[in-house]
């Protein structure tokens, strides 16, 4: 008598196989049932028929909610963009640019801002002091003494959660203290894997213990233009958003427009000068975009 298939999550591929947790926490070591091989990627949620001791056939991929692209993985849900309270020195062009790219793709940013064992740097409590107030959840933590790591799980819980953010900034130290013993094997190999040469196949979901699931890999390409239409582009800043309600024109750029609301907004001190600016340049690039492709 055959099993009844499972539903489980892709954690990784490797070799051929396809490894899988259901939703009891059972693993399986998986083969592909007939030609669905180029379908199935990390993060996928996929049936299987269970076979004796551990392995089984995947036999059919759900459909996606989500998809990110470098590496690829399916289904993520929360993007955790981590910068350092210090060395190196948080860039918030960095931090509007990788919002922006979470937005776009439909993700929930968190920030997590690591070395708060460190001297902040005044971008650090530029930071830490006004993206709270535009909306943002912003997780201070330590993965030297662990502050704010507890506050992290139960961010992650149920989720499937990617890392983004400059090299070092502490990703893999957080990596190592979310899951716990038993990384340290798999963080050797993939410091053998390498930066720059992170393939595709390799991309991993990490079990947490507290809940939930994390991505070795960043979850963005920092540089890749966000393929985004310039009427778009404010509606991408939670902040913006409420007020822009007021500009004279429905479809405001918040550029020159007379009767801005989001401008009176950073004129009143209420948006700071750096989160406009850093809207602006984007814009900027957006629009440059825009006009090469016409
Ligand atoms: N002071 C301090 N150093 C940290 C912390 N987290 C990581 N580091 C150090 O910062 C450097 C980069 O960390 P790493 O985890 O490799 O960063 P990644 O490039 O983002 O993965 C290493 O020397 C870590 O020991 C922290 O919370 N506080
Ligand atoms: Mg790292
Ligand atoms: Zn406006």
């Amino acid at each position: 008598m055959p099993q009844a298939r499972v539903e489980g999550l892709v954690l990784k591929k490797y070799s051929g196989f396809y490894y899988v947790q259901d939703q009891d926490k059972n693993l399986y070591q998986c083969r592909l049932r007939g030609k669905i091989k180029d379908l199935v990627t990390t993060g996928d949620r996929v049936m299987v028929s269970p076979l004796e001791s551990g392995s089984g056939i995947l036999e059919e991929v759900l459909p996606r909610r989500s998809e990110l692209y470098r590496p690829r993985i399916a289904n993520v849900t929360l993007v955790l963009i981590v910068l350092a309270c210090n060395q190196p020195v948080p860039s918030t062009v960095l931090l509007d640019r990788l919002l922006v790219l979470t937005l776009h793709k439909g993700l929930r940013p968190c920030l997590v801002l690591n070395k708060s064992d460190l001297e902040p740097d005044n971008n650090a409590r530029l930071i830490a002091d006004y993206y709270p107030r535009a909306g943002f959840t912003v997780i201070k933590t330590s993965a030297l003494d662990c502050t704010g790591v507890d506050l992290l799980k139960e961010r992650i819980q149920d989720e499937i959660a990617v890392f983004a953010g400059p090299s070092g900034t502490g990703k893999s130290s957080l990596l190592n203290q979310l899951v716990g013993v038993g990384y340290a094997a798999t963080g050797e190999l993939s410091s053998k894997i390498g930066r720059g040469k992170h393939t595709t196949r390799h991309v991993e979901l990490f079990i947490l213990p507290c809940g939930g699931w994390l991505a070795d890999t960043p979850g963005f390409n920092m540089l890749d233009l966000p393929d985004i239409n310039s009427r778009e582009l404010g509606k991408l800043y939670p902040d913006f958003v409420d007020r822009s309600r007021d500009c004279r024109f429905s479809d405001c750029l918040h550029a020159r427009e007379a009767d801005c609301a989001v401008r009176e907004a950073v004129a009143a001190g209420q948006i700071p000068d750096f989160r406009y600016n850093n809207y602006l340049n984007l814009l900027a690039e957006v629009m440059e975009k825009e006009r090469c492709y016409k």
